[in-house]
């Protein structure tokens, strides 16, 4: 009946309004862990991808999929610290496509361009309490459920970890096409603009979907916001629109 299914629904694998764990990600994390090893950093040869996925695994599973803390994915940054040579990195927000392909005809890195980066890429994982395995039929949601989840404090970290460690000049490319370019409340706005320990110099690129009206500006509040941001840390500051 009615509190059989409610009952359910709040106890069950499916109780999360986010997507599920990909399918066979275990797997995919220690092949793209060869892959990037072997293949596209050859000299990150000597890293230990089956220590690397065991310590990516035990960072989330048989816990609570709401408890995420930094704390629990430090064994796995430790083991691979996403770094880039200085003036190489590339941060983005709401463009991330296009911020890929921009930094890879100039040369430049984005975060997906770091080993771990390169692992969780469009992957979703979370765990469930007394269980060894993946839940596949839900995860939480950051707004719906809770913002701790193992996937978002991840990205967090790692994004965080990205920006102490980028130096010299770098790169943002922020969408035109919405209504606030810098948004405060995502990673870039939230974490990365406020951990940019070495940058010297912040360059933005603006990009204006052709298809779109132009919604925001070098000129326009949000970009101010970001702006001030920076001086308040001495990273000089650049913004040009439309990168197309
Ligand atoms: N960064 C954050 N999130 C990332 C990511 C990454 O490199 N790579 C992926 N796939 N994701 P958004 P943002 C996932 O709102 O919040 C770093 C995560 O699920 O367009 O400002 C990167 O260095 C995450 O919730 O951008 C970049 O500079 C969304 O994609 C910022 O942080 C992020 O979607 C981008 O984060």
């Amino acid at each position: 009946g009615a509190i059989g299914i409610y009952k359910w629904r709040y106890t069950g694998l499916n109780r999360w309004h986010g997507k599920g764990s990909t399918p066979n990600f275990q797997k995919i994390i220690q092949e793209r862990c060869d892959t990037y090893t072997q293949q596209i950093r050859p000299d990150s040869r000597s890293r230990d991808c089956q220590g690397i996925t065991q310590a990516f695994m035990s960072a989330f599973i048989s816990k609570d999929p709401c408890k995420a803390t930094k704390e629990d994915y430090q064994p796995l940054i430790d083991l691979a610290y996403p770094t880039v040579p200085c003036g190489k990195a590339v941060f983005w927000s709401k463009t991330k496509e296009l911020a890929r392909e921009y930094a890879k005809g100039r040369g430049l890195l984005t975060l997906e361009d770091t080993l771990l980066g390169f692992l969780a890429d469009g992957l979703s994982w979370c765990g469930e309490p007394g269980s060894s395995d993946l839940n596949y039929q839900s995860c939480p949601d950051w707004k719906k459920d809770c913002s701790t989840n193992y996937f978002s404090v991840f990205w967090e970290v790692l994004s965080e970890r990205f920006a102490e460690n980028a130096c010299g000049t770098v790169q943002v490319v922020l969408n035109g096409s919405i209504e606030n370019a810098f948004d405060k409340m995502s990673i870039f706005g939230r974490v990365e603009a406020h951990n940019l320990r070495s940058v010297v110099m912040l360059q933005a690129w603006l990009v204006h979907d052709p298809g779109k009206p132009p919604r925001d500006s070098c000129s326009g509040s949000s970009i101010k916001e970001l702006e001030s941001i920076l001086n308040g840390r001495n990273v000089r500051f650049t913004c040009r629109d439309n990168l197309r």
